[in-house]
C-alpha cells in the first residue's frame, strides 16, 4: 500500500537543499525551477496517480494492524478514515503540482532562498524581489486539473475525517496513522470548513471564513495573478492597496477596506504607517544618502518625503498636477466665487499633518488656516489609503489683489 519512490521523495537528491556550513540552506548549482517542475511532472505526478488507484476501496468497515516492516512507524493501524487521507493528500500534492505547471515558477529558487535566509520571507519582499512569480507559463494552463485535484482532496478529506471523528477515542487508537481529537480538533474543523469552503468556491461564490468568495474567475482569468494583488512599486499605488476590490469578482460584494484587512490578517499587506514604512518598501534598494526625507532621486522637484505624503513614485518623476489642482468655487452669496486648492492626502490615522498655508506675496505665509475652510467631506479615493480635499479662501476673489495657496506636510 505504500508510496513508490516517486511519491515519496518531492525532489531527487541532486535538488535537495543543502547547507553552506552557517546554517544558510543553499540551492544546489544548476538547480532551476524548470528541472523541478518536469521532475514533479514526469515522475512525481504519475506515481501520485498510481497510488491513487491502489487506494480506492469499497470496503469501509476494516482496522489492518501494520507490522514494523510494513511502515515507518512502529504500532501503525489503518482503517478507512486513514486511507481516505493518505487519498486526499495524494489529490492535494496533485493539485500543487498542477499549479506550480501552471504558474512561471522561474523566477529563481536562490532568490526564494535568499529571502528565507534573510528572514524575509514575507509578500512585499517575495513580490518585489520575483515581478514574475505569479505570471502563468505560456501553454502550460492545468487550472481545470488543478479544480478537479483539489475538489477530489476535499471529498477525500472529508469522508476520512468523518470517519476518523467517529471511532471510539481509545489509547490503541490513537496508534492509527491519522488522529483527531484532543487540542487537534479545533483546528482540524477550521481545516475542513477551509477545505470545503475552497472547493465550493471554486465552483462558484460561496461562503468561505464568513465571506463570500467565488474563485472561478481565477480558473479562466487572462489577468496575470499579479496584478490582483497589491502593488508595490507602480505609479500612484502604496503597499496598503488592492488594485480592484473585488479581485475580478473573486471577493464579490467585498470592499477594499475587507480585502485589505483579509490580506494583512494572512501576512499577505505591509501597512505603511510612516515615512520609514515606505522607504523600506520604495527606497530600499537605494543608497543610504538617496533614502533621506529630502533627497530627491528623479530630480522632479518632491523631496522623498514629499512623495511619500503624496504617494507618488519616487523614481519616476512626478508633476505637481498630480498633486493638487486650483480652480474657482462658487460661494454662499450668489455671484461669488472663491479661489479654491484641491489635493490628495493620506487618510489619518498618520502622523502627518496637512495644512494650507496663505501668502499675499510669496514671502509671508499665513499658516494658521484662518483665512480657508474645507469644502464639502472628504472624498475617499479607490485605492482606500489617499483622500480628495478642496480648501477655499473664505474671501471672495473680488476686492482680492493676489493669494498664493500651498500644501505644507509635516510628521514621519
Ligand atoms: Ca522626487
Amino acid at each position: 500500500m505504500g508510496y513508490p519512490d516517486g511519491a515519496r521523495r518531492a525532489a531527487p537528491p541532486e535538488f535537495e537543499t543543502s547547507d553552506d556550513g552557517l546554517g544558510n540552506r543553499t540551492a544546489p548549482a544548476g538547480a532551476n525551477a524548470s528541472q523541478a517542475t518536469a521532475y514533479l511532472s514526469t515522475e512525481v505526478l504519475p506515481a501520485l496517480l498510481s497510488c491513487e488507484n491502489h487506494l480506492q476501496l469499497l470496503a469501509s468497515g476494516f482496522s489492518l494492524p501494520m507490522t514494523d516492516s510494513e511502515t515507518a512507524n512502529r504500532w501503525t493501524t489503518v482503517d478507512f478514515g486513514d486511507v481516505q487521507i493518505l487519498r486526499a493528500l495524494g489529490f492535494a500534492f496533485q493539485a500543487a503540482i498542477r499549479m506550480n505547471n501552471t504558474l512561471d515558477t522561474d523566477g529563481g529558487i536562490n532568490d526564494l532562498l535568499n529571502l528565507e535566509n534573510q528572514k524575509k520571507f514575507k509578500a512585499e519582499h517575495i513580490l518585489k524581489l520575483l515581478p514574475n512569480l505569479l505570471k502563468r507559463r505560456s501553454g502550460s494552463d492545468q487550472r481545470a486539473a488543478f479544480k478537479t485535484a483539489v475538489q477530489q482532496a476535499n471529498t477525500r478529506y472529508q469522508a476520512g475525517s468523518a470517519a476518523i471523528r467517529t471511532r471510539v477515542d481509545t489509547a490503541d487508537n490513537r496508534h492509527h496513522l491519522f488522529y483527531i481529537g484532543g487540542k487537534r480538533a479545533r483546528k482540524e474543523e477550521e481545516l475542513r470548513e477551509n477545505a470545503t469552503g475552497i472547493s465550493q468556491a471554486l465552483d462558484g461564490p460561496a461562503n468561505w471564513a464568513g465571506y463570500t468568495v467565488n474563485l472561478t474567475p481565477l480558473l479562466t482569468t487572462a489577468t496575470p495573478y499579479r496584478d490582483l494583488l497589491p502593488r508595490l512599486k507602480d505609479h500612484h499605488a502604496v503597499a496598503s492597496t488592492a488594485p480592484d476590490p473585488t479581485f475580478e469578482a473573486n471577493f464579490p460584494g467585498g470592499t477594499q477596506a475587507q480585502a485589505n484587512q483579509i490580506l494583512e490578517n494572512n501576512g499577505l499587506l505591509f501597512f505603511i504607517n510612516s515615512f520609514a514604512d515606505w522607504a523600506a518598501v520604495f527606497l530600499g534598494d537605494q543608497s543610504a544618502s538617496d533614502q533621506a526625507p529630502d533627497a530627491d532621486i528623479d530630480s522632479d522637484g518632491f523631496t522623498n518625503f514629499a512623495e511619500y505624503v503624496f504617494a507618488l513614485d519616487p523614481l519616476g518623476a512626478s508633476s505637481p498636477e498630480e498633486v493638487a489642482t486650483q480652480g474657482l468655487l462658487a460661494g454662499a452669496n450668489p455671484g461669488d466665487r472663491h479661489f479654491a486648492l484641491t489635493f490628495v492626502r493620506r487618510k489619518a490615522p498618520l502622523n502627518v499633518t496637512y495644512r494650507v498655508w496663505v501668502c499675499d506675496d510669496l514671502t509671508s505665509w499665513d499658516t494658521t488656516e484662518a483665512q480657508v475652510e474645507l469644502v464639502g467631506a472628504p472624498v475617499p479615493q479607490a485605492d482606500d489609503v489617499m483622500e480628495q480635499v478642496t480648501y477655499r479662501l473664505k474671501l471672495p476673489v473680488a476686492g482680492l489683489v493676489r493669494k498664493f495657496l500651498k500644501v505644507v506636510a509635516n510628521g514621519f
